[in-house]
């Protein structure tokens, strides 16, 4: 007879996943680090009890519980700071989320959709209405004239990439299965939501002890087809100016000593996109640095006559593209090296379907012996050295620029060459929205693999702060910079409160400029005129937000939540905090830098593009220019390119069969 063992469906959840682990290139670790949560009445009597039991277990063995639990303040936080945790963990571990029914829940939406736009995994358990529907309507409950059974946790079925409801506890075993299975697989990872009806999570059933085994998920690095490799050999063999573009993929396979090997071997310079920043350290020979729309000169300069472009573990996104204008050699050819085989397709490329390092390996070997011309590598060098004397300029600005600067305000480029400057190679710079996340592109020094952290495929406002204290609880032997704008401030300052509560020594670089500056240029690109965009009362005559400036004092709001603030006013007031905060305690709580920038003085220009439609009529002359200027760029847009392997390229013509006509 099955063994058994009684609990309610929470507990064996509970259980469960506390027997969890991954396991990659031989080495193991526990899928799970623990539970973020906010309870209500939707999940404190089941997942919350069954939490509760497990921590005085704990207590009564003197040891800290397998999955402690952490009580956030925003749900949708709570899942930024998964998020922030697995990203740098290389998706190997993460953190399971709990919320109550209702709005506690649909909190987690756009957490859910970060997670998977940037495919990485995190466990989401919303809560859902009785499944016996005895009492229904229950409080916070949708009634849908049309459908029974739908709920509001449906909304999470798009944004998940495996998504299920437990209505009865016989279910739970597969679910979970299902779950885990998703989570750990390089390809299908991002969010994994399980909705638990109220009633269901305290339900009690007799679980086959089996369902509680230890159980070691291993994530594979699938192998490319040989004849794939020799395909892409073959391609790059005959380019004259090749690139290479890093994405995120390099990073979550470890991939990058094996991409600067094969760059050094081969002397293809290697462009990166946000996620794949870092790929290789600053100083490398074959480093130009950020691509596309928020790129360097260096690399858009190769980008533009670049006739094979490999990209290695990229989405290829918009802005790596520069919206489809990046690339203007005619007769470009893409090599994709990706484990998923939807990303590999892209751009009309040869797709080479495996794991980045084991891929990149494969073609160091059968591209032995061959490499690009002196001269190319020459002009790589000369590029990347003017763009590198533009970041000391914007780093250090003359006088001519800082002399016209507002009183107690500095460029944002300074505050990032600051904190470039004064941090350890191994600090960790966390960014999300606004135009932060461009100039780090653009601007930071990638000095360690995991140094640089920037969430741009979702660009979520808010994500900083608590994805910081997920980044700091990754490795808190690496002090972590979340540089956040004010607009990014204000809409999620609340995990500072988390920080508190935890001892998280998180340093937040706070950016005062006032408003939404980043917009505000973007909506004077489009002949708008930074509309609505700025921190301003309304005014009294014009009707419109271009009255004074909002009294607003973010530094008094964070010191209200129990962080330690630092406001600085100068270039040498910055540098004291930054080597102040790195002299807080390391279980200090957050450390908050105020600092007040001009947001006149952008970074360095990219000399790209990003596609954003402009008015087509208009009785604005402001937007009437715009669109003639769109309109000039949009001709250089090429949505289609011609598929980089055709039959003539991979191998000759097949002899036509003898007396076909
Ligand atoms: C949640 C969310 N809402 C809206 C946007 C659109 N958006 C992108 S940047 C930005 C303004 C950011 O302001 P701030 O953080 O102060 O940075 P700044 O632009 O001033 O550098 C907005 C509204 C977004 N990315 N995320
Ligand atoms: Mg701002």
């Amino acid at each position: 007879m099955t063994e058994t063992v009684r609990l309610t469906v929470a507990q064996a959840l509970v259980r469960f996943l506390s027997q969890q682990w991954t396991e990659r290139d031989g080495e193991r670790q526990r899928l799970f680090a623990g539970f973020l949560g906010i309870f209500g009445h939707g999940n404190l009597a089941g997942v919350g009890q069954a939490l509760l039991e497990e921590e005085v277990r704990a207590t009564e063995r003197g040891a800290a519980p397998v999955l402690p639990y952490v009580m956030a303040r925003n749900e949708q936080a709570m899942v930024h700071t998964a998020v922030g945790f697995a990203k740098q963990k290389d998706r190997l571990q993460t953190w399971a989320c709990t919320a109550s029914v209702g709005p506690g829940s649909t909190n987690m939406l756009t957490g859910a959709a970060l997670a998977t736009i940037n495919r990485i995994p995190v466990l989401l358990l919303p809560s859902g209405p009785f499944a016996s529907r005895v009492a229904a309507p229950v409080l916070q409950e949708l009634e849908t004239p049309y459908a029974g059974d739908l709920i509001v946790n449906d909304a999470f079925r798009p944004l998940s990439r495996f998504y299920d409801e437990v209505v009865r506890p016989e279910q739970l075993p597969s679910a979970l299965l299902s779950a885990m299975r998703v989570l750990t697989d390089p390809v299908d990872t991002g969010a994994v939501t399980i909705s638990l009806p109220q009633d269901v999570q305290s339900e009690a059933f007799d679980w086959p002890t089996e369902l509680f085994a230890e159980r070691v998920w291993h994530v594979r690095r699938p192998p490319p087809e040989t004849s794939r490799v020799e395909a892409a050999a073959s391609i790059i063999r005959s380019a004259k100016k090749p690139l290479i573009v890093a994405g995120g993929g390099v990073h979550y396979s470890g991939a990058e000593r094996a991409l600067a090997e094969f760059a050094s071997a081969t002397g293809i310079p290697v462009a990166e996109t946000q996620a794949g920043k870092g790929s290789l350290l600053h100083g490398h020979p074959q480093l130009l640095g950020g691509i596309g729309a928020t790129g360097t000169t260096a690399a858009n300069a190769v980008a533009a006559d670049a006739d094979v472009v490999i990209g290695v573990g990229t989405r290829w996104s918009d802005f790596t593209t520069a919206s489809r204008t990046a690339f203007a050699h005619r007769g470009v050819r893409f090599v994709n090296l990706n484990v998923a085989a939807s990303d590999a397709v892209k751009l009309a490329g040869l797709s080479v379907v495996g794991d980045a390092r084991e891929t990149l390996l494969a073609l160091t070997s059968a591209l032995s012996g061959w490499s690009v011309p002196d001269p190319y590598r020459k002009r790589q060098g000369t590029l990347w050295r003017r763009w590198d004397k533009a970041v000391w300029t914007a780093y250090d600005p003359p006088a001519s620029v800082t002399e016209a600067l507002g009183d107690g305000v500095l460029t944002q480029a300074t505050v990032i060459g600051a904190v470039n400057e004064l941090s350890d190679p191994r600090d960790v710079v966390v960014c999300a929205a606004g135009s932060m996340p461009g100039d780090l592109h653009k601007l930071w020094r990638v000095r360690d693999r995991k140094g640089y952290h920037i969430e741009y495929g979702y660009s979520c406002m808010g994500y900083e702060v608590p994805a910081s204290i997920g980044v700091r609880w990754a490795d808190p032997t690496r002090d972590v910079f979340a540089m956040v704008g004010d607009g990014g401030y204000l809409m999620m300052p609340t995990e500072l409160v988390t920080a508190v509560q935890e001892r998280v020594k998180v340093i937040v670089v706070l950016v005062q400029n006032h408003g939404f500056q980043s917009i505000g240029s973007l909506s004077e690109s489009v002949g708008s005129g930074r509309f609505g965009t700025e921190y301003r009362r309304r005014g009294p005559e014009s009707h419109r937000l271009d009255g004074e400036r909002l009294p607003v004092d973010l530094a008094a709001n964070a010191r209200s939540l129990g962080a330690h603030v630092i406001e600085a006013s100068s270039r040498g007031e910055l540098e004291e905090a930054i080597v102040s905060a790195k002299a807080w305690p390391p279980d200090g709580g957050p450390v908050v830098i105020h600092v007040g920038t001009d947001p006149s003085v952008g970074a360095p220009d990219s000399e790209s593009w990003w596609d954003v439609p402009v008015a087509q009529v208009s009785e604005l002359d402001s937007t009437r220019a715009a669109q003639r200027a769109y309109a000039v760029r949009k001709e250089s847009q090429r949505p289609y390119l011609e598929p980089a392997e055709t039959a003539q390229t991979l191998s000759p013509h097949p002899a036509e069969p003898e007396g076909s006509p």
